[in-house]
């Protein structure tokens, strides 16, 4: 029996809509993943119910015993995971995580640099609409205009000119490795601080399939909902000098009461993500991707980078006339591919049009799709673009992509209502 068909028909037929949406479309938005059914119900759970501002052992409100192993459980996990000094999994969010960073160590008005948005950065890495851009002074570094990999060289000399007293690195939109050892040494060049963004690749960290910053870096931040395939929720890992400080800026400085559920989920997800299981889970959405994007280069797309060592790469259409990243994602969608339209190295159009598309396999993979399967998705997507002004084929391939999907159950019992 279902408690939300009868208090609340309506928002109950929009979960269900969802779950239909989820399971009969192909999911290839990078940073969104399918979690288990362990994870939502932990999510879903009690735990919502719990005030807890503090740390375990340490809160401001009593009755705090059970919501103690949740935080405990999860920031030990965290720790074996990536082999970190210390983690905070407080975060409602990786915007969150990111501010407690900077408020950390930085005072409004300080130098900082980060990865330019067109070049794959993120909005908290210093965008002037974002409470970023804001408060710091910071100053984009860009990719090589050629290459489309990040011009460390350049990155250097920047950073010699600017002498910023942060470096942040990371992406949410960057195909190629990033080099956090040579960004490590143009920190120390300029005596900067070194923050890592691990948004996005959190999951092949945790695999061993992405160079890990932890060894470098003074701060790594992420989210737990992508890659790493836990509940929406963000994550700051430091090295022990710093965790005090840090764990003071998240709660009181920032935030007040910790989401106790979410932070329960986050700490199944980290159990699962110890597993060679999950180890395998991030292989599969390497190869995914490896194959997925040599496909579409088959099919004579232009790639950024020139293709991808991660989940996810990009698809210019910059030299193609009259083809936006809008109108591929809208006409991705309507044949039933979920993709976002993303900014290109230095895009010439608004990042509301864009010259380019984001593609991630961490959600196929989830639902089992390997790399044989891959051309048929590539198929799937070439035809929806080609036919991008005829609705009537971008429906008929919708259809085939419904019955393609079927092979690959997604909650499957939810579906049963
Ligand atoms: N919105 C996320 C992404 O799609 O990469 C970043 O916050």
């Amino acid at each position: 029996m279902s408690y939300l068909k009868q208090v609340d028909p309506e928002i109950y037929d929009a979960i269900f809509k969802e779950t239909e949406r989820q399971a009969f479309k192909i999911e290839l938005i990078a940073s969104e993943n399918f979690v288990s059914e362990a994870v939502l119900e932990a999510a879903g759970g009690v735990m919502t119910n719990k005030y807890a501002e503090g740390y375990p052992g340490k809160r401001y409100y009593g009755g705090c015993e059970f919501v103690d192993i949740a935080e405990d459980l999860a920031r030990e996990r965290a720790k074996r995971i990536f082999g970190c000094d210390h983690a905070n999994v407080q975060p409602h969010a990786g915007s969150q995580a990111n501010m407690a960073v900077y408020f950390t160590v930085l005072k409004p008005g300080d130098k900082v640099m980060g990865l330019d948005l067109t070049c794959g950065g993120h909005l908290t890495h210093g965008h002037p609409i974002n409470f970023s851009g804001f408060l710091f002074e910071f100053h984009g570094y860009t990719v090589d205009r050629e290459t489309e990999v990040i011009d460390y060289d350049q990155l250097m000399k920047q950073a010699k000119e600017v002498q910023p007293k942060l470096i942040v690195a990371g992406a949410s939109a960057y195909p190629r490795f990033i080099d956090f050892e040579k960004i490590r040494r143009v920190c120390d060049e300029v005596g900067a601080l070194m923050m890592v963004d691990i948004a996005h690749i959190a999951g092949l960290v945790a695999a061993g399939l992405h160079p890990s910053p932890i060894p470098y870096a003074d701060f790594v931040t992420t989210t737990t909902h992508k890659t790493l395939r836990g509940p929406r929720g963000g994550m700051v890992m430091c090295k022990e000098q710093y965790a005090a400080d840090l764990d003071r800026m998240v709660m009181p400085g920032i935030q007040g009461g910790p989401l106790m559920h979410i932070i329960a989920a986050k700490a199944v997800a980290f159990k699962e993500a110890l597993t060679d299981e999950f180890k395998a889970y991030q292989k599969t959405i390497v190869a995914n991707a490896a194959k997925l994007s040599e496909t579409m280069k088959e099919k004579g797309y232009r790639l950024v980078a020139g293709g991808t060592d991660t989940h996810l790469f990009l698809v210019n259409f910059v030299d193609v006339p009259k083809v936006t990243g809008k109108k591929v994602e809208i006409a991705l969608d309507k044949a039933g591919i979920t993709v976002n339209k993303n900014t290109v190295p230095f895009d010439p159009e608004k990042p509301f049009i864009t010259s380019g598309i984001r593609i991630g396999t961490p959600a196929i993979t989830t639902r089992g799709m390997k790399p044989e399967d891959m051309p048929v998705i590539a198929d799937f997507i070439d035809r929806a673009i080609q036919n991008r002004r005829d609705d009537e084929a971008l429906g008929k391939i919708s259809g085939e992509v419904a019955e393609f999907c079927k092979k690959f159950p997604l909650y499957r019992e939810r579906m049963e209502g």
